[in-house]
């Protein structure tokens, strides 16, 4: 499928999901989100795919949700369409690992569409924020509960409540980022990071992703023991094996995903 608002390249292992609507700084329409779920789950399905990086441009990951577009719709469409829900559980359903590299403006659901992604690698010129509270509204995917898991409730209070901006360093200080990068170097840690894990086994990648996840959805006590008994199972694949000997005869592991 030719896409028009996103742009995907592969390199090696590793699907890059360009965001392309410089125009509106990324704003999230039907479009680019029913291309990014498209591009998503193809790289799902690709074999050769074993990572994601997801990417906007240097000014803006994506400035949210596309406001003018919005605009004039009624509770009546909105609800009865399910606003954006079905592409929000479509990619959450993405079993791969999904990196977000973050530049400049994540603000509504351009931070929350960061936050759906497995860890954020951002440039120090990021800025994260819920603004909507600003336009009458309040954040519709994840940044009253996400960013409340990820960050704490007095910061997500704080971010939800007065719209303000958290940067990059706040970012990582506060959880929601894992690394924060020189701008210029952003695209290249973000593949390095993706580049690495592609070399893993994928049964024990989809496996760590799966189990990371659970956590936020269960209690602590039935969340340990999926681990331990995803853990278990691993050990029902080649790769444990080859993994584990590789490290004995003191060489570099040959995955094949089985
Ligand atoms: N939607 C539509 N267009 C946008 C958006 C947006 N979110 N953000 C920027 N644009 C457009 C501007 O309108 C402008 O277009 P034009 O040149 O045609 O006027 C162009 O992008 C450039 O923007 P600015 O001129 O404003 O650039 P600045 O550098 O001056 O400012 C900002 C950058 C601070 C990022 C500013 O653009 C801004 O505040 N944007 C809006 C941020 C915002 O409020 N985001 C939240 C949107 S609501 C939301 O995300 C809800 C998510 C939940 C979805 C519901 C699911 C159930």
């Amino acid at each position: 499928m030719a896409f028009e608002t996103i742009i995907v390249e592969l390199e090696d292992h590793v699907s890059l999901i360009k965001l392309n609507r410089p125009d509106a700084l990324n704003a999230l329409n039907d479009q680019l989100l029913g291309e990014l779920v498209v591009a998503l789950n193809e790289a799902q399905e690709n074999e050769k795919v074993r990572c994601i990086v997801i990417t906007g441009s240097e000014k803006a990951f994506a400035a949210g949700a596309d406001i003018k577009m919005m605009s004039d719709k009624s509770f009546v469409e909105m609800f009865g369409s399910d606003f954006f829900g079905a592409e929000s559980d479509a990619i959450m359903r993405i079993r791969k690992p999904i990196i977000a590299a973050v530049s400049g403006y994540a603000l509504g659901g351009g931070c929350e569409l960061a936050m759906m992604c497995d860890f954020i690698i951002c440039s120090d010129t990021a800025k994260f924020g819920q603004p909507e509270i600003n336009l009458g509204v309040m954040a519709g995917l994840g940044g009253s509960q996400r960013l409340t898991r990820f960050v704490g409730k007095s910061k997500a209070m704080d971010m939800n409540l007065t719209g303000r901006f958290m940067d990059a360093e706040e970012a990582e200080r506060s959880g929601l980022v894992s690394r924060v990068v020189p701008a210029k170097k952003l695209l290249e840690e973000a593949m390095s990071a993706a580049q690495k894990i592609a070399e893993k086994s994928m049964i024990a990648t989809m496996a760590v992703k799966e189990a990371v996840n659970r956590s936020y959805e269960m209690t602590l006590r039935e969340g340990l023991l999926f681990e331990r008994r995803v853990f278990h199972s691993l050990f029902a694949t080649e790769d444990q094996k080859e993994g584990m000997a590789a490290f004995a005869e003191k060489r570099e592991a040959q995955f094949r995903d089985r």
